[in-house]
């Protein structure tokens, strides 16, 4: 096991050049995995929701009156309404010989490419297993050339970048899909490339902002990334101390003034961009649905993502995008 003051020499240095690295580098490893909360039931999709509503409503006013006609009425109303509250989005399942047989997502656990790679393969239920690399030894990835994550291994391909990987996988899966027109596959790629050159530049500013939000993002990073017992100690502190040192330079670097406003605009960017559809897809999430999602979902329950669904629109979405993409497809098994 490597000495403290090495680690803490060792991190340091590397996560203040990744600020210099020209992109969306180590500076995004940082970013912190929270909590999911998914729904597990896959049941209905928006279109029947919508059908449902004006009996939902009826049943709730008659559910009143039921109260008046017996326990049993009322009781009976509660049973069936419940069921029917939560209301859940349909997936489209590939066909089933269509689906990968062995995929490997090498990742940390807060990254936002990874999330956004993960929210694809969940979303589709596509079985995966994953392997958490070490930020600092990178050694789970060493016969490898390229040196970032997310890499996904398909049925033994190797599949890099994170939009790439899901392009790709996209094709495989569903070779035959059809987008109901240019239009809104000319949207889809817009946003894509939004979350990609904007969205996820507006995270780590804010999950550093001040060091007691730093020393929250690196508690849940050590927490759930793979560090051995002195690393999570060193890498808390020293990672929390650098990264917020990083992420006023980013700020800098891409004219963020306020990150907070900045994270809350980009929220609001969004919910304009559904225009009052449940997603951008319309009735079912497309890709950038799924990627903004995926680059969300590490820092939602975090203080920075609390806030941003307190003070913008945003929640309603994020939770109908909890409930589509649903529990993860992860294999809890080892590779
Ligand atoms: N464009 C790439 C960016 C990937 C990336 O920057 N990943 C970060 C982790 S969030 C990384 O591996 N940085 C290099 C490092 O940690 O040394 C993608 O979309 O996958």
């Amino acid at each position: 096991m490597r000495r403290a003051s090495t680690l803490a020499s060792s991190i340091i240095p590397r996560t203040i050049a990744a600020a210099h690295d020209g992109g969306a580098t180590t500076v995004h490893n940082r970013i912190l995995q929270a909590a999911f909360f998914c729904s597990s039931s896959r049941i209905s999709f928006c279109n029947r929701r919508r059908w449902l509503s004006p009996f939902l409503n009826s049943f709730s006013n008659g559910s009143a009156r039921a109260v008046s006609l017996g326990v049993t009425g009322a009781l009976a109303s509660v049973v069936v309404a419940a069921s029917f509250s939560q209301a859940v989005y349909a997936k489209e399942p590939p066909a089933g010989e269509l689906v990968p047989k062995d995929v490997v997502l090498y990742q940390y656990e807060a990254c936002p490419f990874c999330n956004k790679v993960k929210a694809f393969l969940d979303y589709y239920d596509i079985p995966y297993k994953v392997v958490e690399v070490n930020p600092l030894s990178k050694k789970e990835i060493k016969w490898s050339d390229y040196k970032k994550v997310p890499i996904l291994m398909v049925d033994g391909e190797q599949l890099v970048d994170s939009s790439d990987i899901i392009d790709k996988l996209n094709q495989k899966i569903f070779p035959e899909k059809s987008v109901d027109s240019a239009l809104d596959e000319n949207e889809e790629r817009k946003w894509r490339r939004w979350v990609d050159n904007h969205l996820v530049h507006v995270l780590s500013p804010n999950i550093y902002r001040n060091t007691s939000e730093a020393l929250e993002s690196f508690d849940y990073i050590t927490s759930n990334g793979n560090f051995g017992f002195t690393e999570k100690i060193t890498v808390k502190y020293a990672g929390a101390a650098a990264m917020y040192f990083v992420s006023k330079k980013l700020k800098k670097k891409y004219n963020i003034t306020d990150e907070r406003a900045a994270l809350y605009e980009a929220a609001e960017t969004w919910v304009d961009a559904l225009n009052g559809r449940e997603f951008l897809g319309g009735c079912k999430p497309n890709l950038a649905d799924l990627a903004v999602f995926g680059v969300l979902r590490p820092i939602r329950y975090l203080r920075s993502g609390r806030d941003m669904v307190e003070h913008t629109r945003i929640g309603e979405w994020y939770s109908r995008m909890e409930s589509a993409v649903g529990e993860s497809s992860k294999d809890q098994g080892l590779v």
